[in-house]
């Protein structure tokens, strides 16, 4: 081990857990020994995924450049600091940058391995408003094509549409036909990890890998041995793709189940966290949690690139993206009616004579339990919506968040209990979690998360 390993390791040893350690991964019998698989590599996209596995990939001796499009990013992570919140990356980052293992830069170099991790986000087009798109991979291969050499290796990390790795090797014969295919090695490693357990789930998560051919999958497992302690498995590059969008359609359609049920035992007047709790009670029955929508860049997004890509089939699973995209307007349409049912027993007003109209709190805007992410959220969407439609004043609460946003102020937990006629849970944050019901008592709750069930 060298002195640069020693640093990194010893660091992240004084803080993390023990079963966070990078040494305590590289214990477990399945990751290769470090020192004789050092390489270089170039990590193009610095965000959720390429942040952590290239600061991973440096604590375990390789020399890992980053590259990022935003110099603020790059300066940052170059200070050894984060520009994201996610535990215990900041300990990493800083430790993989001190070590001189992890640089960051605006433009690529050569190495022996590119790891794309950019967005894949969808956009609108002509013929479908939820179309793939994939202009940031295909940039980034456009970006690092120059410093490709024979016997490189290229790893698409990025959940990506059925195809996406061979149009990254088509991008590659087309702007360096100086290249034979055998020459370059190119495999689909999908990411896996949790936002909040990236840095555990990026070592002990299985992955698959998909290579454009059976060399290719191999090289590429080769690399991630040094770090993943879980099992990997390979395949070609089409069925990995098919495989991450399985994996994140599978939940979202589960959840959508969930969401579902909410609205069905609502008008029917049964409580879905009971009805839930005891189905599940059946061995071979294991529903998921109703909330107020699906948030996240993932799992609201990756379903569509199956519907996209096969429409006439993919009936179920954009039946399930809709439920959940539905579920945010359900519940803004339930405080809007808790809020008529307030004004009719308040009778000094009503929503055309605002005079005296409920305070809305808001409990939770991330979109999801334990996290400051806001983005795709709809606990956000829905706060966003009662602010907008002027039915009361809503006073906002986000423990994870310090300070206010940009477009509403923050308070926090007891003011809004304090002082809100409405009380509308959004997020199950633990903050929220065994608070004194008598407190609750005056108060009209919605409740999306079953909190306080
Ligand atoms: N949610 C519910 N009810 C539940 C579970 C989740 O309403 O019972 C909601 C959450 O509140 C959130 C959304 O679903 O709004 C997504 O949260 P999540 O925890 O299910 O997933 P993500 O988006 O944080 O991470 C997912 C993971 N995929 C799967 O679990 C199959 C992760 O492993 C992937 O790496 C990640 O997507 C990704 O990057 O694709």
């Amino acid at each position: 081990m060298s002195q640069a390993e020693r640093v990194v390791n010893f660091s992240i040893l004084m803080r993390l857990p023990r079963e966070l350690h990078p040494c305590h991964y590289s214990d477990k019998k399945k990751v290769s020994n470090m020192i004789t698989n050092k390489q270089k590599i170039c990590v193009m996209g610095l965000g959720y995924i390429g942040l952590p596995t290239a600061s991973m990939l440096a604590t375990k001796g390789h020399q890992v450049l980053g590259v990022d499009i935003n110099p603020k990013t790059v300066d940052t992570i170059n200070q050894g600091n984060i520009h994201i919140v996610e535990p215990d990356l900041d300990i990493l980052v800083r430790s993989a940058v001190g070590s001189g293992n992890l640089r960051a830069s605006l433009a690529p170099e050569e190495a022996d391995t590119f790891i794309i991790a950019v967005p894949t986000p969808f956009k609108k087009t002509e013929t479908n408003p939820k179309a793939p798109d994939i202009s940031y991979v295909e940039a980034a291969t456009r970006t690092i094509v120059p410093f490709i050499h024979p016997g490189n290796l290229i790893i698409l990390e990025s959940t990506s549409p059925v195809g996406t790795t061979e149009r990254i090797a088509e991008i590659i014969r087309e702007l360096r036909p100086d290249l034979t295919s055998e020459q370059v090695h190119i495999a689909h490693c999908p990411e896996r990890v949790l936002p909040g357990h990236i840095i555990r789930e990026l070592v002990d998560n299985d992955r698959i890998i998909g290579g454009i051919d059976s060399a290719s999958a191999e090289k590429a497992q080769e690399l991630y041995k040094t770090f993943c302690s879980g099992n990997i498995f390979l395949t070609d590059a089409k069925t990995a793709e098919m495989a991450k969008l399985t994996e994140n359609s599978f939940r979202d359609v589960n959840i959508a189940f969930a969401n579902e049920l909410s609205m069905i035992c609502d008008r029917l007047g049964i409580n879905v966290w009971e009805l839930i709790e005891l189905s599940n009670k059946h061995p071979r029955v294991k529903i998921l949690q109703p909330g107020p929508g699906v948030g996240g860049h993932c799992i609201a997004v990756d379903p569509w690139f199956i519907v996209a890509a096969a429409p006439e089939e993919a009936k179920l699973i954009r039946t399930a993206r809709e439920v959940n995209d539905h579920k945010p307007h359900w519940v803004i349409d339930k405080v809007k009616q808790a809020v008529e049912s307030w004004c009719q027993n308040n009778s000094k007003s009503n929503i055309q004579n605002p005079t005296l109209l409920p305070t809305i709190g808001c409990l939770g805007l991330a979109f999801k339990a334990n996290i400051d992410d806001l983005r795709e959220s709809p606990a956000l969407e829905i706060t966003r919506n009662l602010i907008a439609s002027g039915i009361g004043r809503v006073m906002a609460c986000e423990p994870n968040v310090n300070g206010d946003l940009k477009e509403f102020p923050l308070y926090n937990f007891s003011e809004v209990l304090r002082e809100a006629d409405i009380l509308l849970v959004l997020v199950d944050h633990q903050e929220f979690k065994g608070i004194d019901r008598e407190l609750l008592k005056e108060k009209v709750v919605i409740d999306t998360r079953g909190v306080w069930r």
